[in-house]
């Protein structure tokens, strides 16, 4: 973000966007996309869910290198009308809301050094484009995510954001799939990360629970390692549903019910998997 973190750095636009420059990439930085996409590509399958894989191959992420925004931007604007516009980062919230609103992804325009590709703390050209983007060619999540934008101006006014921010978590980023073959990753944060790809699905130690968009919002999240619980939808339909609605409401019962701990399963919770936490317990 820029010095006061509200006005636009030098060189973008008032809505914070920037040309993609795709001409000024290096080899060097092609190749650690071709790198990241070679190892996620080839776990995948099996693993993420057929929307998610079904959108890489329709975006034909598969030639080489940083994908161009123009070229993927003309298949989008066929498939779903979404579009993606190249940020310098973390952009303010607001920014980042509007421009869901009106079907825009922003993404960062930079890639990661070939000595950060396990972990980097602003979402970099991989992360945006191989982890959000394929999403947003399913007809059902690109207008979960045009609703989300939606709540996510009107949360601002009302200064609900921190419960808000929980759904964007626990699904846009950490999500699961449930699916007759098994439970399946949609959420960006983990398709984009290779060993939480396997964490996520194979490890012992997270819960598994069954989403219920008041219980999420309720449960606060970790941003430096995997995560302790991650919730699980039945469908993008029933994901897409339960966020068509205002929700006045929820925030009003949310300010007297008040927080879950990270861990815990509740009363009422549909636990898939009840985790030994050995992971997080490990690192305390
Ligand atoms: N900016 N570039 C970028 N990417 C994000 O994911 C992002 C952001 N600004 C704010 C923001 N996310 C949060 O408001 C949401 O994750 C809730
Ligand atoms: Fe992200």
């Amino acid at each position: 973000m820029s010095a006061d973190g509200f006005t636009p750095p030098p060189g973008a636009r008032s809505d914070w966007t920037i040309d993609q420059d795709w001409a000024a990439y290096t080899r060097a930085e092609h190749q650690v996309w071709m790198t990241l996409y070679e190892r996620q590509s080839r776990l995948l399958p099996g693993r993420a869910c057929d929307a998610f894989l079904h959108g890489l191959d329709a975006l034909d992420l598969h030639r080489g290198g940083i994908p161009d925004f123009a070229r993927i931007n003309e298949e989008m604007n066929l498939l779903t009308g979404w579009s993606v516009v190249a940020v310098p980062g973390l952009v303010p919230d607001e920014v980042f809301f509007d421009h869901l609103a009106n079907r825009r992804f922003p993404a960062g325009r930079f890639i990661r050094k070939p000595e950060q590709l396990d972990y980097l703390q602003e979402p970099d050209v991989f992360h945006d484009v191989f982890g959000h983007v394929p999403m947003l060619t399913d007809p059902i999540f690109a207008d979960y995510m045009q609703a989300y934008g939606e709540g996510g101006l009107r949360a601002l006014d009302r200064g609900q954001l921190h419960n808000l921010a929980r759904l964007y978590w626990y699904t846009v980023e950490f999500g699961l799939l449930e699916t007759p073959q098994g439970l399946r990753i949609y959420g960006a944060g983990i398709v984009s990360s290779h060993a939480e790809s396997i964490f996520a699905l194979d490890d012992p130690s997270p819960n598994r629970l069954g989403f219920d968009l008041e219980r999420v919002m309720r449960t606060p999240y970790r941003i430096d390692d995997f995560q302790q619980v991650y919730f699980v939808i039945p469908s993008l339909q029933a994901l897409l549903d339960a966020t068509l609605q205002d929700f006045g409401a929820l925030y009003g019962r949310l300010a007297r019910s008040g927080d879950i701990p990270i861990a815990a399963i509740e009363p009422g919770d549909q636990v898939f998997t009840q985790g030994t936490q050995a992971y997080a317990a490990a690192k305390a």
